[in-house]
């Protein structure tokens, strides 16, 4: 998929899809993950669909700077601050959107999945 193919995110950020919105500046969406793998599963979305993955992010690395400070923020009010920021980078490490996005994870039972 391209990255002008409009896909999940996009319509998402359109409001075309439902999501939960947990936080949304003018740069980004965060959204709770629908398949969460952790008590708390966000995920932090640039609205820009430039950037397929975070490595092309790093190419914008003030946006890619919000993106983990809207992470800590989201951690900070849906849980105790403390998370793990997930970027898969294709699709053998788990990348299905290739619309760049964090997963935010948090909650005690991320112990159990420790890198
Ligand atoms: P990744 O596999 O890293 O590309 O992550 C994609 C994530 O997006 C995956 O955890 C599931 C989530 N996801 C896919 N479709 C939707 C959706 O329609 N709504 C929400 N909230 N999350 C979605």
């Amino acid at each position: 998929m391209s990255a002008d193919t409009p896909n999940v995110f996009t319509r998402i950020i359109d409001r075309e899809l439902p999501s939960e919105v947990l936080a949304e500046t003018d740069d980004l969406i965060a959204i709770r993950d629908i398949q969460p793998q952790a008590e708390l599963h966000a995920l932090v979305i640039p609205k820009t669909t430039a950037y397929r993955n975070v490595v092309e992010l790093a190419d914008d690395p003030e946006l890619l700077a919000k993106v983990v400070r809207l992470a800590a923020q989201v951690a900070r009010e849906q849980g105790d601050g403390q998370f793990r920021l997930v970027f898969n980078t294709g699709e053998e490490a788990g990348q299905s959107v290739f619309h760049v996005h964090a997963h935010v994870l948090s909650g005690p039972t991320l112990d159990e999945g420790k890198l």
